[in-house]
């Protein structure tokens, strides 16, 4: 019989099984890291942890973020030799998590793969030497998983829960919802080392920042989003339940800046007018940051986020080109991006833009018109990142059918090959850098001359270097919208090439 959260709650089905939560990532590792990725204790993990010692568990947790390689989880497994071994996933520490897998199942534990990569392809963990995958939100099939675990029965039928039987995958069924989540208890930051985390940002930043999460799941569509775990879902914690988290983080760790990790903060208008009054009312002088849309970040509400302590806001703008934006299915127009991005400035809340190059059908012109976006608002921060076809994906699938170049057997796991050669994708880049570095000079003291440095450098960059970098005049590259009057651009991209018979 599946377990339900109400009977759980009352019965704590698994006393005393020893189980190992642990958490791959290895900072030192990580490419994105030279680029400042931003370090958080993985929140997925702690609230498995608390949910499941709630349910009576004996449970640990290894968090492999700062450690030089495996040995914490060595010494775990030597000295709390657990019963069952539970490790987060994605994408990018696939093969850590399967070295895990081995050194688990070799000390003896059952092992257990859950997290956002398993979720959307369990068969790799399977066939890599994992026990068995729970799909989805976590939290229930850990403990039915466990109490399975406990009581000698098997897997089969088990909401969420995939293995291996006979060579060949059985999935049960998708596991529903929690439907209530102010019913899990705070996450199990004891678990860890989070004094590591916060005195860190305090040396590099001066404020002690940790993550919450006040909702989980997005309802929102875009192409190239991977959702394996919450899907389309959306589901709010309330106002007093997000409170009594941040007072526990004020008081037990002296926390003083935080990340609100939701995939978009901001859904539901009322909640978030709400949550801003209560953080106002209570003059804790906590700081934060979310990410958002332009289409929620109405102006008007930009004063109170303001004074209830927003400091920097992550901005997924993508494109500068609304043919780019449509096809990637954003639901938000350049319009929304301009005003938005307009009055974060004029209130003094930093931004953070996202903009994605390379996604199938991004002509020149498009990849201009980003340039052209980004020298108008010169956003605090930003990252640039080539499109990726994530598993599951709607992306994915179009790259599969020959969007962009190369095939999907020739193609690596995580890239494809652009519509244009890397450099094109180097330059664009090259060019924000430009207008960032010119940004504080041009802004304050000779806006007329950026301008027209400006309309110089976009000339400059598609008439020539263009032609240079794609190797081909500019009449035989795809361009939604030149700058150039025609004859000017065949004047310049000379006699057309002969064609051979
Ligand atoms: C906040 C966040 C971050 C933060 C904090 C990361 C962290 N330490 O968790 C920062 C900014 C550091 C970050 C970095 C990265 N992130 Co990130 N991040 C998120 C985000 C927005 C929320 C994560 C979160 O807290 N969710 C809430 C918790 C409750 O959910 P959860 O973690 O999924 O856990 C639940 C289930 O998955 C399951 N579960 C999870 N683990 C396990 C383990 C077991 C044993 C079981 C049974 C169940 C289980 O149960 C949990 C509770 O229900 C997600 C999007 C999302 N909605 O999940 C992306 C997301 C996880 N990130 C993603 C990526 C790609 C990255 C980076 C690789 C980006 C980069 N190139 O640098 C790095 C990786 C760094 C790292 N530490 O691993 C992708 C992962 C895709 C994939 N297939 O791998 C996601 C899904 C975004 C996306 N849509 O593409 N990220
Ligand atoms: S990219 Fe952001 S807004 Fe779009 S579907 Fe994913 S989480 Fe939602």
């Amino acid at each position: 019989m599946p377990f339900t959260l109400t009977a759980s709650l009352e019965g704590r089905p698994v006393p005393g099984l020893r189980v190992l939560l642990v958490d791959p990532y290895l900072r030192r590792e990580d490419p994105m890291e030279r680029k400042g990725q931003e370090q958080y204790p993985s929140l997925g993990l702690l609230s498995l942890a608390a949910f499941a010692r709630q349910q009576g568990a004996d449970v640990r947790v290894v968090d492999l973020t700062f450690a030089r390689g495996l040995e914490p989880f060595d010494r775990a497994l030597r000295s709390f030799t657990p019963e069952v071994v539970g490790v987060h996933t994605k994408t990018l520490t696939l093969p850590r998590a399967l070295a895990i897998a081995r050194r688990a199942r070799a000390g003896g534990a059952f092992v257990l793969a859950g997290g956002p990569d398993s979720s959307s392809r369990p068969e790799p963990y399977l066939a890599g030497g994992f026990d068995a995958v729970a799909t989805g939100e976590g939290e229930t099939t850990l403990v039915d998983i466990l109490q399975a675990r406990a009581e000698g029965q098997s897997l089969f039928g088990l909401p969420g829960v995939a293995f291996l039987h006979e060579g060949t995958v059985v999935q049960g069924p998708p596991r529903p919802f929690l439907p209530d989540l102010d019913a899990l208890p705070l996450p199990a930051w004891d678990l860890i080392d989070l004094e590591g985390y916060l005195s860190r940002w305090k040396r590099f930043t001066g404020t002690r920042r940790m993550a919450v999460v006040t909702s989980r799941g997005c309802p929102f569509d875009c192409s190239w989003c991977s959702k394996p775990t919450f899907g389309r879902s959306f589901r709010q914690r309330s106002i007093r339940s997000v409170l009594q988290e941040l007072s526990a983080l004020r008081e037990l760790y002296g926390v003083d800046y935080v990340r609100i990790c939701d995939d978009v903060f901001g859904i539901q208008r009322r909640w978030t007018e709400g949550f801003l009054d209560a953080l106002i009312a209570r003059r804790w002088g906590l700081q934060f940051e979310c990410l958002s849309r332009a289409d929620l970040l109405r102006p008007e509400l930009l004063p109170r986020l303001k004074e209830a302590g927003l400091r920097r806001v992550f901005l997924g703008v993508e494109s500068g080109s609304q043919a780019m934006l449509d096809l990637m299915n954003r639901g938000i127009t350049l319009g929304q991006v301009e005003r938005a991005s307009a009055a974060l400035r004029a209130h003094g809340i930093d931004q953070y833009w996202f903009l994605m190059l390379g996604y199938p059908g991004e002509t020149l012109g498009d990849l201009d018109a980003t340039v052209r976006l980004f020298r108008r608002f010169a956003p605090e921060e930003y990252s640039v990142s080539v499109a990726v076809p994530l598993p599951g994906t709607r992306l994915e699938k179009l790259v599969d059918e020959g969007a962009g170049g190369g095939s999907p057997q020739e193609r690596p796991s995580l890239l494809y090959e652009g519509v244009f050669p890397p450099p094109v994708y180097r330059w664009t880049r090259a060019r924000m850098r430009f207008w960032r570095r010119l940004d504080p000079i041009t802004r304050r003291y000779v806006p007329l001359v950026g301008e027209k440095l400006g309309s110089a450098t976009d000339w400059w960059s598609h008439e020539i270097a263009r032609k240079v970098l794609t190797g081909g005049p500019p009449a035989e590259i795809p361009t939604r919208g030149s700058l150039l009057p025609p004859w000017l651009s065949n004047l310049l991209a000379g006699p057309p090439p002969r064609r051979s018979r």
